[in-house]
């Protein structure tokens, strides 16, 4: 039966509760990169740790390497600037690992755990702030909005690669009107 429910509620964004309020829907799923930074520091396992350790499901994990291509179009906002070469550098430096993770609001939690760009500048208790000491070299990447997840999801994952399925512990991470 929770099965049911939980698979309505992905379909249907908006439903009234019982008490009539209007339940928004909020689970979502957001791109997580381990860059070479992680990589090569040996960091994989520290940083998944973290996103597991708060509640947060994988749906989807693999180890790539990133080309030119993928790197335009994935740091488009930044083609223009000067320190991009050195970007797209030290992302083809070693393979990275996309990550594919969900829970309610995922976007804005794993934003918030990945803190501000500049390591140096990123709160402790943050990654960045916890792992990094550079503007550049920062270990991960996170979306930054739900339009721009679903867009990088698709420019880093086939379809079948993200998996949906129901984590046992959903019962005691959220309450149930929650998700
Ligand atoms: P974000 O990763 O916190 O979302 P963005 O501004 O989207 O930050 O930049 C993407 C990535 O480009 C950063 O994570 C960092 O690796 C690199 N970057 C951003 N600004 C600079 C800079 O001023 N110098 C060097 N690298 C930068
Ligand atoms: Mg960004």
């Amino acid at each position: 039966m929770n099965y049911f429910f939980y698979f309505c509620r992905k379909i249907v964004k908006y439903i009234p509760r019982i008490d009539n309020t209007l339940y928004i829907y909020i689970m979502e799923t957001t791109l997580v990169l381990l860059k070479p930074s992680c990589v090569q520091r040996q960091l994989i396992g520290e940083i998944v740790h973290r996103f597991e350790r708060r509640g947060l499901q994988i749906s989807g994990m693999k180890m790539m390497q990133l080309d030119n291509d993928i790197l335009r179009q994935h740091y488009a906002h930044l083609v223009d600037r000067p320190f991009f070469p050195l970007l797209a550098a030290s992302m083809k430096a070693s393979p990275v690992v996309a990550m594919a993770i969900t829970g309610v609001e995922a976007v804005a939690v794993v934003r918030a755990m990945t803190g501000f760009t500049n390591g140096r500048k990123a709160d402790p208790g943050t990654i960045r702030g916890d792992y990094a000491m550079s503007n550049q070299q920062n270990i991960v990447h996170a979306s930054d909005s739900v339009e721009n997840a679903a867009i990088e999801l698709r420019r880093f994952f086939r379809p079948e690669e993200i998996f949906e399925y129901r984590c046992a512990t959903m019962d005691y991470l959220y309450s149930p009107d929650e998700y």
